[in-house]
């Protein structure tokens, strides 16, 4: 097991940086300015394809990595995509919960088995993402994602009401990740104020022209409101 997954998620900044570059020098270069603003840096499917699955190694040098492969299958295939994501030095990776209980339930172990944690979708930021994640649908998959022991959910920054709603039916075990801050529209301040534990922040931060100052503000915003 890769140490890297041994790295407990710490709510620092309360900032996740949503890495969606698609090469490494931009990657490395982008979060080695924001590192110590961020508390874990979100790769997905256009860096991981654009760059290979060993970006992982080298962002955890900077901060834990959340690898958001929104992984829906069958639990042996669910299974099999953990391995190679732990294997590889992500410490947490997010999943979808549609897929129901025994799916989910299999993400879980094997994250167990590496010391990593598991982020369900509960529902999408985008102006779709309520449409088959209608409100009884978002609550069914929080409370499954409860019941399955995942660590967090992924809810949107863009509805903070439904954050809200959300972080009552897990209660405080389960921590609340929010996408959708900036581009999206999303506010970082009403997000966490509505109990998400952290924001995810992509566009605003590694599009801007000076990445640390714009992580920075996110900061400061947060801060605020301690
Ligand atoms: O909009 P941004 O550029 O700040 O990036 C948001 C990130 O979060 C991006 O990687 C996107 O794929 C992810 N995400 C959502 O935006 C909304 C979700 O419901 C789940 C993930």
């Amino acid at each position: 097991n890769s140490n890297a997954n041994a790295t407990v998620f710490q709510r620092k900044t309360g900032i996740i940086l949503a890495l969606d570059v698609t090469d490494e020098a931009s990657a490395l270069e982008i979060t080695s300015e924001v590192s110590g603003l961020i508390d874990a840096v979100k790769i997905g499917y256009p860096l991981v394809l654009g760059t290979g699955l060993q970006i992982a190694s080298k962002l955890s040098k900077y901060a834990p990595v959340i690898a958001d492969f929104k992984v829906a299958d069958i639990p042996n295939t669910d299974r099999l995509i953990c391995e190679h994501v732990f294997k590889a030095g992500c410490a947490a990776i997010i999943v979808q919960g549609f897929t129901g209980p025994d799916s989910l339930t299999e993400c879980v172990k094997t994250a167990d088995e590496f010391g990593g944690k598991v982020f369900v979708v509960s529902e999408m930021s985008h102006p779709g993402g309520d449409h088959f994640f209608t409100d009884d649908v978002s609550k069914e998959i929080a409370a499954l994602a409860k019941k399955s022991d995942a660590f967090g959910i992924v809810a949107p920054a863009t509805r903070p009401e439904r954050v809200k709603e959300l972080r009552a039916v897990i209660g405080g075990d389960l921590k609340i990740i929010s996408p959708g801050v900036g581009a999206q529209g999303g506010s970082a301040a009403d997000t966490i104020k509505a109990g998400a534990d952290w924001v995810i922040v992509g566009r605003s931060i590694y599009n801007a022209e000076n990445p640390r100052d714009e992580a920075m503000k996110v900061k400061v915003e947060i801060e605020k409101l301690i």
